[in-house]
This record gives C-alpha cells, sequence and structure tokens, in this order.
C-alpha cells in the first residue's frame, strides 16, 4: 500500500560531506599531517594509489559549492572540520589560518541561509598523535577535549548544532582490527580499547562543549546496519541482536545509558580485551541531544557456533546492490530509525544515506542516474514512513554533495549528487538525482510503501 507524507515544514534538509575526502590543500596553510595524508601516500592502501592531497579542492572552491548547495535547495550543510589544520601537532598551538578557512565556510553558508552542521572527528587524526599511539592511548581524551572545546569557542557563535564523531565503529574497527582505513592497524586487542577510549573521549568532549554554552544541540552520526535475522528461528534472531549490540550499540548505549550492549558470545572477555576499567563505562553516560543515524544498507545475521567473537555470518541478501555492492534495501532505514527511537526516544538526524553509482554526463553534460533516484525515492520514503508512525527525525542528509575521495576505494566510487571531472578541472555536473532532490525538498512530501519489512 503507497502512503503519502508530508515532512514538517523546518525540516532539514542537506548534504554531508567530510574534510578529507573534498577538501584537498592537505599541506596548505600550515595544515598538519593526518593519517590520512600518511596511509594514501603509504603504496598499496588505496585503490589505484589515489590520495585526498587535491580531492575535490573545496579548499578553495567552497564558494562555488555553496552556490551548488544554493541551487539544489539545501537547508543544511553537513562538513567535517579537519583536527590536524587546527592543531597542525594535534596538540598546543592553535593554527588560527586553519580555523578561518572554517570561518569563512560557515559565513559562506550563513550568508546563503544554509545551517552549517559540522562534525568535529571524521578520521582524520594528526598523525603526530597517532605516533604517540593515536586512539589506543588514553592520552587522546585530554587531547580531543582540548580540540573540540576550541572549535566550539571560536565558531560556537555561528554553529548552533554539532556532532562530536563520524562513525566511531568505523574509524576504531576498520582502522584498527580489519586495519583497511587509517591507520591501517591489524590488531584485535588494539581495536577493542580503541574502541572503549573513543567511548570516553566522546563523553569527555561533550561535557567540555555543553559547559561552552552555546550549542543548542549536540550529537554523533553513528555508524548502522540494519540487523534482519536470516531466519525466523530463535538462533538466528539472537545472532541479529548481537550484531546490533556490536555495529549499531556499542558506541550509542554508553553515552545514552553508561553500559555496553551485551554482543560477544564470551561479553567478559570482550569487556577485558577492550580494557574497561571499573567505574569507566558509567562515566560514558552523558546522553546526546540528538542521535544522527549513518545507514547504506542491511545485515542478514546467521547464527554460526563456529564464529568465536559474534557468533554468526553474515548471509548475502536478494536485494539489487549499488556499485560498491552493498544491497539496496530501503525499509532498512524505516528499521533502524524506530528501534533508535524505541529504545533512546531522542530526536534523530538521517545524517549519512546514499549509493554509488558510476554514471558519467552524456554528451550534453546531462547525468541519467535514475538508479540513484530511485534508491533516493525509496529510502527518503521510508524516513517518512518513519515520521508517519511517530519517530522524531529532524532532518535527513544525503552522502553526498559531490563525487570525492572514497577512502580505501579512492575515486573510483561516486556517491555525490553532483558529478565531478577530476581530470578536467574538477568541473561540476548537477546528476539528475540532484534536481530530483532538489524537487523533493521543494514538494516536502513523498510517497512510501508501508509493506516493507
Ligand atoms: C561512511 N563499512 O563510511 C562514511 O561516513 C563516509 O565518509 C563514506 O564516504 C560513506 O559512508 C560511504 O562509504 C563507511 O565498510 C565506510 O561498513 C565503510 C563502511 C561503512 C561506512
Amino acid at each position: 500500500m503507497t502512503k503519502q507524507v508530508k515532512f514538517p515544514a523546518d525540516f532539514s534538509w542537506g548534504t554531508a560531506t567530510a574534510s578529507y575526502q573534498v577538501e584537498g590543500a592537505w599541506n596548505e596553510d600550515g595544515k598538519g599531517e593526518s593519517i590520512w595524508d600518511r596511509f594514501s601516500h603509504s603504496p598499496g592502501r588505496i585503490m589505484n594509489e589515489d590520495t585526498g592531497d587535491v580531492a575535490c579542492d573545496q579548499y578553495h572552491r567552497y564558494k562555488e559549492d555553496v552556490v551548488l548547495m544554493k541551487e539544489l535547495g539545501l537547508r543544511g550543510y553537513r562538513f567535517s572540520i579537519s583536527w590536524p589544520r587546527v592543531f597542525p601537532e594535534g596538540k598546543g598551538r592553535v593554527n588560527q589560518a586553519g580555523l578561518d578557512y572554517y570561518n569563512r565556510l560557515i559565513d559562506q553558508l550563513l550568508a546563503n541561509g544554509i545551517r552549517p552542521f559540522p562534525t568535529l572527528y571524521h578520521w582524520d587524526l594528526p598523525q603526530a598523535l597517532q605516533d604517540e599511539g593515536g586512539w589506543a592511548s588514553r592520552d587522546i581524551i585530554g587531547h580531543f577535549t582540548t580540540y573540540a572545546e576550541t572549535c566550539i569557542k571560536s565558531l560556537g557563535d555561528r554553529v548552533k548544532h554539532w556532532m562530536v564523531f563520524n562513525e566511531p565503529w568505523v574509524f576504531t574497527f576498520l582502522g584498527h582490527i580489519a586495519g583497511i582505513h587509517a591507520p591501517g592497524i591489524r590488531d584485535r586487542e588494539t581495536g577493542m580499547k580503541t574502541m572503549h577510549i573513543a567511548n570516553l573521549a566522546q563523553a569527555s568532549a561533550l561535557r567540555a562543549m555543553r559547559a561552552v554554552g552555546t550549542a543548542e544541540a549536540i550529537g554523533t552520526a553513528f555508524s548502522t546496519s540494519a540487523s534482519y535475522p536470516y531466519t525466523e528461528s530463535a538462533e538466528d534472531r539472537a545472532a541479529a541482536e548481537r550484531h546490533h549490540g556490536f555495529t549499531n550499540d556499542w558506541f550509542l548505549r554508553p553515552i545514552m545509558l553508561g553500559e555496553y550492549p551485551n554482543a560477544y558470545v564470551d561479553q567478559e572477555k570482550a569487556l577485558r580485551e577492550a580494557d574497561a576499567r571499573p567505574g569507566e563505562v558509567e562515566s560514558c553516560k552523558e546522553p546526546l541531544d540528538f542521535i544522527g543515524i549513518n545507514l547504506y544498507t542491511r545485515t542478514l545475521c546467521a547464527n554460526n557456533p563456529d564464529e568465536a567473537y559474534l557468533g554468526l555470518r553474515q548471509v548475502p541478501g536478494p536485494g539489487p546492490k549499488t556499485a560498491f555492492g552493498w544491497e539496496v534495501w530501503p525499509a532498512a532505514l524505516y528499521q533502524m530509525i524506530m528501534r533508535v527511537h524505541r529504545d533512546y526516544g531522542l530526536p534523530i538526524y538521517v545524517t549519512e544515506n546514499g549509493c554509488s553509482y558510476p554514471t558519467a554526463p552524456d554528451a550534453g553534460g546531462r547525468v541519467r542516474d535514475q538508479d540513484r533516484i530511485d534508491f533516493y525515492k525509496g529510502y527518503i520514503g521510508q524516513v517518512g514512513r518513519a515520521i508517519a508512525e511517530g519517530a522524531d527525525v529532524r532532518g535527513y542528509y544525503a552522502w553526498t554533495l559531490i563525487d570525492n575521495f572514497e577512502w580505501a576505494m579512492g575515486y573510483s566510487q561516486r556517491f555525490g549528487l553532483v558529478y565531478v571531472d577530476f581530470e578536467n578541472e574538477q568541473k561540476r555536473f548537477v546528476k539528475d538525482s540532484g534536481h530530483w532532490y532538489r524537487d523533493l525538498i521543494t514538494a516536502g512530501q513523498i510517497e512510501y510503501d508501508e509493506t516493507l519489512t
């Protein structure tokens, strides 16, 4: 059954990006080296040896990009602040020229009626701090707190909505256990420790930001993938619940409730590996003002006693796949919003959702990316469905504004509503999906299928 839903009049429609993925200017105006600079400059780490040295050159082209945002009718822009621009060595000396870039960007956004919505940490840790242990060292808690305080003190007169982290699960797990993201460490215990330390740092930074007193709302953008049981058996359901605990709730529950979710077959061992000391998990509680959900796909979970940690196996789903190989499953976003709404009852922003398809401009410069339009129709419809059923969703941020540096995949994946011709002076072409998004924002309503599961 198809239904129609109107989004609230003040709904915050936007797009999301991250400093390392779009800015370029990797060593300009006093910026320090980040772990992503180091990682992408190391052979064999990134597809085609791509780097973010230039990326979309947004550092120099931000005015042009704000014009694009205006053309698309965006009401908000989610971007991240590069820690090594602000503190080239991660601590100590502040680089005013780095902060001034964000001053210029923020002023340009506000002059165009677009809400700046920054994330403090979207993975570009100062290399100098990595050399001292990075997220595996408890010293980072203080350094991150000082960085957060510095940003809010200098930008908080104009920026009222903040995110502390982008996807703490991804930067700890993929960076320290899977090793496919910077700093490229493959060590389970180190990884478990970084997760716990990131939880402590999140609470500490949040307290310091609140003490400054200028923010209206502070949240974090969590990576999520809706956990579906492969079959309806009690075993598969329990496996899906463990998956939810580890993938979606491992950073959310500590800050909201001061406890870790039950995720591991041997939970005690996991917490020992994480080096969670008595009283520390409780001290992570510092409830957010809103919860940011980043969601692209779902995970089908089957019970698997042979897998020692989570006791599960992922089963490929039957849905169509994006160019990245992620299954298209719009109801996953509805399910995740409703779960977070039921568990925590807070305002929610969809802080990322989108898809990669390679469609290039035709001879006339038009990008006919109908597959991306279909993706957004389905997923945004399910956001509308969650709102119709009572979830307090305040905004939706498409990933992403412009094609950009997709981490380990380099420039091989195009997630943008706007095409970037990296070979030809960074020329930007609004894709059909960009025009579709603009029309959706204007209409403020969408159809959705309420039977999807
Ligand atoms: C998110 N995974 O990353 C990030 O926040 C963005 O910077 C990124 O460009 C976007 O999604 C698209 O990938 C993820 O492997 C990276 O599970 C990897 C995973 C999830 C999210």
